[in-house]
């Protein structure tokens, strides 16, 4: 299937190709034997690209750097928590294009008071790399702010030329376009395999991870394809600021890549009761679904991101809301290395 309008945007390559497709048997069985029934597979975004253990950030970079490179810019400039996995992805991608890179990491978790969170992880590797990090006091939000602006003037003031990049590259023109292309993406490996995810399974903060696959399906459905499901499990715990902007980005990548119609409220879902009450702190079924994952697949989850959506996933299945004839695709979407500053929690061998 054509990618349609998508293709007219340039993209700098920065993954290997496509992210590994793989069922999950051993979890799958597991869930099967609690009542639910559905085939579980994953797509990886872990392990797509050679940049610093990659991610959904490297993917969605594919699309902003050649404007930040037809603009001249030298010196990348983004934000987010100091264990930012976004930032380090960032970090990753200036060094791969030669350009500098200055970050903002706000304090995003107050209440996880590892002192560790601004030495290991994320925060490390980005200094490994020659990145300026600063740290800023300020708390989670995924909008636009102020340390973020003056770092991008003092970019200016210092006479290099910065290219803006929000947080998780989301509230951002083209931020939709990596994960409408993964929708296609999908789609052929689909046909490779001889299977088809009715079901998708997504972490959504920042939005335009999910906005992207909801606008990339809908093209696809414009084209002919079978409808499905792409569920986002919100993990920010500030449900109605997440919800607009997936949904606002969303109809706005569709709109770029020519839909060609507005997309409906029932296509954009995101689920909340697996965040817990903040951003960045694991809630109980967010350790048992690393813990589950981890012992019966070897795959490894983080607390603030996709242990949390794993944790969504499981219960659907379990509860049927995923019924037991379905295939269910779960967008691993990276940020293991931010397991190093929650180290705390699995000082103890605990088995499932
Ligand atoms: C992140 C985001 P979106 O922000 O596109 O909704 O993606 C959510 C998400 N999984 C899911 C992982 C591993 C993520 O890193 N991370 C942010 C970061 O700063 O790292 C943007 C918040």
């Amino acid at each position: 299937m054509a990618l349609t309008a998508l293709e007219d945007f340039p993209r700098h390559p920065l993954t290997f190709g496509p992210s590994p497709v793989h069922p999950l048997p051993r979890l799958s069985a597991h869930l099967a034997a609690e009542g639910g029934g559905a085939q579980v597979w994953a797509k990886r975004e872990d392990c797509s690209s050679g940049l610093a253990y990659g991610g959904n950030k490297t993917r969605k970079l594919e699309y902003l750097v050649p404007e930040a490179l037809a603009q001249g810019a030298d010196t990348l400039v983004s934000i987010g928590g100091h264990q930012s996995n976004h930032t380090r992805q960032v970090a990753a991608v200036a060094a791969h294009l030669g350009l500098g890179c200055v970050l903002v990491q706000e304090n995003w978790v107050p209440d996880w008071t590892d002192p560790l969170s601004t030495q290991v992880g994320n925060i490390l590797l980005s200094r490994v790399m020659g990145a300026e990090v600063r740290l800023d006091p300020a708390g989670f939000d995924i909008g636009f702010r102020d340390s973020w602006r003056q770092a991008l003037e003092d970019v200016e003031r210092r006479g290099g030329t910065p290219y803006a990049i929000p947080a998780g590259a989301s509230d951002h023109r083209l931020g939709g376009l990596g994960f409408a292309r993964w929708a296609h993406e999908v789609a052929q490996q689909e046909e490779e395999l001889g299977v088809f995810f009715d079901t998708i399974v997504v972490c959504t903060v920042t939005g335009s991870t999910h906005a992207g696959m909801i606008a990339g399906f809908a093209a696809l459905e414009e084209a002919g394809g079978r409808p499905r499901r792409v569920l986002g499990i919100d993990a920010s715990a500030t449900l109605d600021k997440t919800r607009e902007q997936v949904g606002r980005i969303a109809r706005s990548t569709a709109e770029l890549i020519g839909v060609g119609r507005d997309l409906r409220d029932d296509e954009i879902t995101v689920l909340e009761g697996w965040a817990g009450d903040v951003y960045g702190v694991p809630v109980q079924s967010t350790l048992d679904a690393i813990r589950l994952t981890g012992q019966l697949e070897g795959v490894v989850l983080d607390p603030v991101y996709e242990g949390k959506s794993m944790a969504g996933l499981i219960d659907l299945v379990r509860n049927g809301d995923i019924p037991r004839d379905s295939t269910v695709l779960y967008a691993h979407l990276g940020g293991q290395p931010a397991l190093n500053a929650y180290a705390s929690l699995f000082a103890e061998t605990d088995r499932v």
